[in-house]
């Protein structure tokens, strides 16, 4: 039997649907999900099969004009997982078009895509009609060299499948990468973490999510076969602290609430989950917070 093994990588504006294709790809909830944009913030790594092919889509944070070292940090993150990848998967918004974030990334494209296997996929396809699709298509084919073009909604799970087995055929033969039952390749402690900056993204407004993030601090394994998690949610201001505890604390035991049922779910056994809200004004400069996402620090240098 001659299998196969390699990487795809999602990339594409924040929002697009990258995790969500993911997600959708693996058949389980690898990767946080939200409406805002630039949820993810490094590489996510979710495996999936396909005949005797193993795919390990690799889900990076949205391509954006960057401000902020996280910012760079997340950016520089994306286009090296597209540098790795066997196959880059560039996915547009279907009822946003070519927008200027997408001119700039198909330039981009352009400079690094000499021999790489690149392929669009239109998102969303469930939000227009189909005229629409056409136009894009041609269009977007018209400024860059597509090996192909997928239509897909990756929410619905339309044109996925379709998707998959093209990108399979195109992985290099190989053993596989990864034991045939795994799906992600992240440490369960970062997971947790995500689950619970989720549920925080979700619950809090305007630029807080942007403004946070999550580290699980302790993890421990008890007899009786549950788990205690420990986490911490960094903010830069005791005026952010106050919004995340909520009044009375509501904010922050909804959030520890739908994050320990998510993870209890995903573990398969109870989980206790204590949540803490500590004030550290300069944790988007300090690289520790860096290393616990699973960036590179010094990508965020001016
Ligand atoms: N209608 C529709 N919505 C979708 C589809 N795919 C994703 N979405 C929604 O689009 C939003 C963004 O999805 P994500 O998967 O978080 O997008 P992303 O590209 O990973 O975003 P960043 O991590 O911020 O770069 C979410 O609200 C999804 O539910 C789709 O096929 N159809
Ligand atoms: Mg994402």
């Amino acid at each position: 039997m001659t299998t196969r093994a390699g990487f795809v990588a999602l990339i594409g504006e924040p929002n697009a649907g990258k995790s969500t294709l993911t997600n959708q790809m693996v058949g389980a909830k690898v990767s946080i999900v939200t409406h805002k944009v630039q949820t993810t913030r490094a590489r996510i790594r979710g495996v999936a099969l396909e005949g005797d092919s193993q795919l390990v889509f690799v889900d990076t944070p949205g391509l954006f004009r960057p401000r902020r070292r996280l910012d760079r940090a997340m950016v520089a993150a994306a286009w090296g997982g597209a540098a790795d990848a066997d196959v880059i998967v560039l996915m547009v918004e279907a009822h946003r078009g070519i927008t200027e974030g997408v001119e700039v990334i198909l330039d981009r494209l352009k400079e690094i895509g000499e021999g790489r296997k690149i392929a669009l996929a239109i998102n969303k396809i469930d939000r227009v009609k189909s005229e629409v699709l056409l136009a894009l298509t041609k269009n977007l084919n018209d400024r860059f060299p597509f090996m192909d073009t997928f239509m897909i909604s990756a929410e619905k799970g339309h044109g996925c499948d379709t998707l998959r087995k093209w990108l399979a055929q195109e992985l290099p033969e190989g053993p596989w990468l990864y034991p045939e039952d795994q799906i992600a390749d992240l440490p369960m402690r970062m997971i947790a973490a995500e689950m619970t900056r989720e549920k925080l993204t979700l619950r809090l407004h305007q630029e807080l999510p942007y403004q946070l993030t999550v580290e699980t601090e302790h993890w421990e394994e008890r007899k009786d076969g549950s788990a205690r998690v420990d986490q911490i949610i960094y903010v830069m201001r005791d005026g952010h602290k106050g919004i995340v505890l909520g009044n009375k604390g509501e904010t922050v035991k909804a959030v520890s609430k739908a994050a320990r049922e998510e993870l209890t779910e995903f573990l398969g056994r109870k989980v206790h989950l204590f949540l803490q809200v500590k004030v550290r004004p300069n944790w988007l400069e300090e690289s520790e917070r860096y290393s616990e996402m699973g960036l590179d620090f010094k990508d965020g240098n001016a």
